[in-house]
């Protein structure tokens, strides 16, 4: 909590640390509230003779200190809030330590807590130092032994590499020895201890090697566990085909814990999970579930290679390991479930979170070079553009000189903890071209802005494109330099045939200028085909063009995207008070058109008839005014409901299936399509299609089709949604990961009493703000996704989320921290409502007791 002013870490004070800690064994002496624990490290100096051992150490209460088994006593070394400093000390020596702590209070769910009655840990990035007293910092790598007592109650004593040895102790208690191999920085620590079931399977490498696997879970879920154990058997094959990466170890386990700050994380051997990404059944998981969990159980795994065997040297470097690993787990979920389908999905998460990021006060570079607290920049930016650029360097290379890259990365850098310049220097070695300009994606912010003009010489038959980048100043970096942007175009005929097939244009200067002869009729430009980089294109294109875009796009990405910036334009339009009515009604005409094409999947259709998110279009406003937004999205929505009606009620009942649950994509595609024709009639809710809704969701033989049929009856509103939601409330009140989607679902009511419900929710008995699922379902949910209610022009949903924010900052400030982002963007805001969102940002800084965590943010915020 704030005592003092927060220091900012800084890039270029790196230092190494001046000792190695060779071996690192761990002693817990596991009781809820009072749990001991002994560390013996193995120092050896590898910096001046005169640097004294300094180690990190919060929250614990020291019992004792020795070296070489000599106890110090209390004017040997000296002890603060945040370190432990011991001066004199020989070159190699054994230091033992002993502390206390009370895992039973920790309710920041960082270093070791309790969930549900078991213990388990996170340490990432800055959790062990509250475990014991280390250099905790990712470059300092150990070899642990970890030897964990506890009563036998705790039925499995877990923790990092393999099991070594277990055995009975007096008092009902007993004991498990785990040796981890492969030296790892101490956040990738992990300990469980609890009663779990298991669900047991194995792999066998590529090299012959048996690893066993184990997925451990609550008694009486180990069924729910299927989909995650098979989608990492998919996983560990995939890794090795696609980058050659094997597995190491004997044993590989998972643990799902219901209380968790974040998705998942991947310590060594020991992947701890939030429940919600890790349990599925057919009745009580949707189909996002089920990809979400496909995708960050193979995220975590691989970490295994990408964050584990080569780890980061600094926090600065964290896109080292996170924007390369979404990058493969992105691709793996593209060869699981079709790439154009994942693309577009990936790239609306990338434009909702990371483009916001970057247009407001919160923008930082993929790697910044300063910080306040580490645990904030765990980012949208560091994530998904840091796994964007990896895909750019890919589309710059080619995927062989790509694969000769990272071979050489993982080849040469394997035990080690490095840095974004040794990586990038692995691709430009391998293909043999200079990548430094390229660098200039890590270290500058900002999305570019490019636009390209086309002009056609019908005489000479050639065409040529005027492209040009220019990307606005971001906090602390006022001045921009051109970037090398990779940008693949084709070229259509005005019906529609393909006049040039596509071409990456490398973009490498403010403006450059590309001449194709050839061109047999006046063209139409795709660009950026499959996003091909995280920049904002505009053209000369008139709406005729993107019409043939949106028809006939051999690139379904940009057919796709066609048919979204039709469809925001008319939505803009509208909100700014000049609604297209025969534009609208054109769109519509062209959408019906996509929508009954047989070569297209029904998952992709799903995507096509989802207008731009409300996010989306206040980012393309300025200033935003959320509530107009809204009405105009509406009203868009409405007319394709009353002119496609038809259409939409015959599609909505083909989609339906008898057949018993299949979680494949084909299966989840046709239930994206009919739950996009519920959202869709929902807008136009006479007799028939309520009564229709009402049966979508009475009789859904699943959670996909009970959710869909749940969101619009909860839009409509009335009595529609007061007896939907009291009966989902009965079905589900002990499923904890449903009822989430319960008070979610209620978070995105866009009706006018949505605020006042949502706030009464929070005094609701199965609400429970300690629980980071629950509280980001209904207070997340609303902020994020209901731009309508929260920018309520009272300024009530601003102070709702400061009074949030606030009371979760007494006990978990991570989760504090995620909640200030809604109110960060206040200056893209309507100025009455950007006022309103300020005030709130202050009262938040000015509050004494907050933590580090909020307090950078929300003074980054208010500028
Ligand atoms: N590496 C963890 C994230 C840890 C977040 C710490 N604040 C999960 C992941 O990205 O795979
Ligand atoms: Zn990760």
């Amino acid at each position: 909590m704030r005592t003092d002013t927060p220091q900012a870490v800084r890039l270029a004070d790196y230092r190494p640390f001046p000792f190695t800690i060779e071996t690192t064994r761990l002693v817990f002496d596991l009781h809820p509230s009072q749990t001991r624990v002994k560390a013996e490290l193995a120092v050896r100096r590898t910096g001046a003779k005169d640097e004294p051992l300094v180690l990190n150490g919060e929250r614990l209460k020291l019992v004792s200190v020795a070296v070489d088994g000599e106890g110090l006593s209390a004017n040997q070394y000296v002890v603060d809030a945040e370190r432990l400093t011991i001066p004199d000390l020989p070159d190699q020596f054994v230091l033992t330590t002993e502390v206390e702590i009370d895992p039973s209070a920790n309710k920041a769910l960082m270093g070791l807590y309790m969930s549900g009655g078991r213990f388990c840990t996170q340490c990432e990035a800055e959790g062990f130092r509250t475990i014991t007293y280390f250099p905790d910092r990712p470059d300092v790598l150990s070899r642990y032994s970890v030897r964990i007592e506890a009563g036998r109650e705790f039925t499995h004593l877990l923790s990092n590499g393999n099991l070594v040895g277990s055995g009975a102790l007096e008092d009902n208690r007993f004991f498990a020895e785990w040796e981890d191999p492969f030296p790892k920085p101490c956040y990738l620590f992990a300990l469980v201890a609890g009663h779990l079931d298991v669900l047991a399977d194995k792999f066998l490498t590529m090299s012959g090697r048996e690893v066993a696997l184990r997925v451990f879970v609550d008694p009486g879920q180990a069924s729910r566990a299927a989909y995650a154990l098979d989608s990492l058997k998919r996983a560990m094959k995939w890794d090795e085909e696609a980058f050659g990466r094997e597995y190491d170890l004997d044993l590989f386990m998972i643990v799902a814990v219901r209380d968790f700050n974040f998705g998942a994380m991947e310590n060594k051997g020991l992947n701890i999970f939030n429940s919600s990404l890790l349990l599925a059944d057919p009745e009580t998981a949707t189909d996002l579930d089920y990809e979400r969990i496909e995708a960050v159980v193979a995220h975590e795994y691989f970490h295994n290679w990408t964050g584990n065997r080569i780890t980061c040297r600094d926090w600065f470097q964290l896109c080292l390991k996170e924007g390369f690993t979404v990058f493969r787990d992105q691709s793996f979920s593209a060869d699981q479930r079709g790439a154009t389908v994942q693309r577009i999905k990936d790239v609306r998460a990338l434009r909702a979170r990371q483009f916001a990021e970057d247009a407001g006060p919160l923008a930082h570079p993929v790697r910044p070079s300063s910080y306040m607290k580490i645990d904030n920049f765990y980012t949208a930016t560091i994530y998904e553009k840091g796994s964007e650029i990896i895909r750019m360097l890919k589309t710059i290379l080619g995927a062989e000189a790509f694969r000769k890259g990272s071979d050489l990365y993982f080849e040469r850098h394997d035990g080690q903890a490095t840095t974004v310049e040794a990586f990038i220097e692995c691709f430009a070695e391998a293909s043999g071209r200079d990548l430094s300009d390229f660098f200039g994606w890590y270290e500058q912010a900002g999305t570019p802005a490019v636009t390209i003009e086309t002009a056609y010489d019908a005489d000479a038959q050639a065409v040529t494109l005027t492209l040009t980048q220019s990307t606005a100043p971001t906090p602390g970096q006022p001045d921009k330099k051109p970037l090398p942007i990779p940008i693949a175009i084709g070229l259509l005929s005005e019906t529609g045939a393909v006049l040039r097939d596509t071409e990456v244009v490398l973009l490498d200067r403010n403006t450059l200028t590309v001449r194709w002869d050839n061109v047999a009729s006046e063209p139409v430009l795709s660009a950026l085909r499959g996003f091909s980089a995280p920049v904002n294109l505009s053209t000369d294109a008139r709406p005729a063009e993107r019409y043939v875009l949106f028809g006939s796009d051999p690139d379904l990405f940009n057919r796709w995207e066609a048919g979204q910036t039709l469809a925001r334009d008319l939505i803009l339009a509208r909100a700014a008070g000049a609604p297209d009515e025969v534009g609208e009604e054109r769109y519509a005409d062209a959408l019906g058109r996509a929508l009954v094409d047989d070569a297209a999947e029904p998952a992709f259709k799903a995507l096509l008839l989802a207008l731009p998110s409300e996010p989306d279009l206040a980012l393309m406003s300025e200033p935003a005014d959320p509530p107009a937004l809204h009405e105009a999205r509406n009203a868009l929505r409405t007319r394709v409901a009353v002119h496609l009606g038809d259409l939409l009620r015959r599609l909505h009942g083909e989609m339906q299936s008898d057949a018993e649950f299949s979680a494949s994509a084909e299966a989840a595609g046709r239930r994206a399509l009919r739950n996009a024709c519920a959202e869709v009639l929902c807008s136009d809710p006479h007799a028939d299609n309520l009564e229709r809704l009402t049966a979508h969701f009475n009789t859904g033989r699943n959670m996909t089709d009970a959710m869909g049929g749940l969101f619009p009856l909860v839009t409509i509103g009335g009595p529609a949604r007061d007896l939907a939601l009291s009966k989902f409330h009965r079905a589900w009140r002990n499923e904890p990961l449903v009822l989430d989607k319960w008070f979610a679902v209620q978070g995105r009511d866009p009706n006018e009493d949505a605020l006042d419900r949502v706030i009464a929710l929070t005094k609701h008995e199965d609400f429970e703000p300690t629980n980071p699922n629950r509280l980001r379902a209904l207070v997340s949910t609303f902020a994020n996704f209901n731009p309508a209610r929260f920018h309520d022009p009272s300024g009530a949903g601003y102070r709702f989320l400061a009074d949030q924010i606030l009371a979760v900052d007494g006990f978990n400030p991570m989760t504090a921290a995620r909640l200030v982002e809604p109110l960060g963007n206040w200056r893209r805001y309507k100025p009455e409502l950007g006022k309103l969102m300020r005030e709130q940002l202050e009262r938040v800084a000015a509050h004494p007791d907050l933590s580090k965590n909020v307090l950078e943010l929300a003074t980054k915020a208010l500028g």
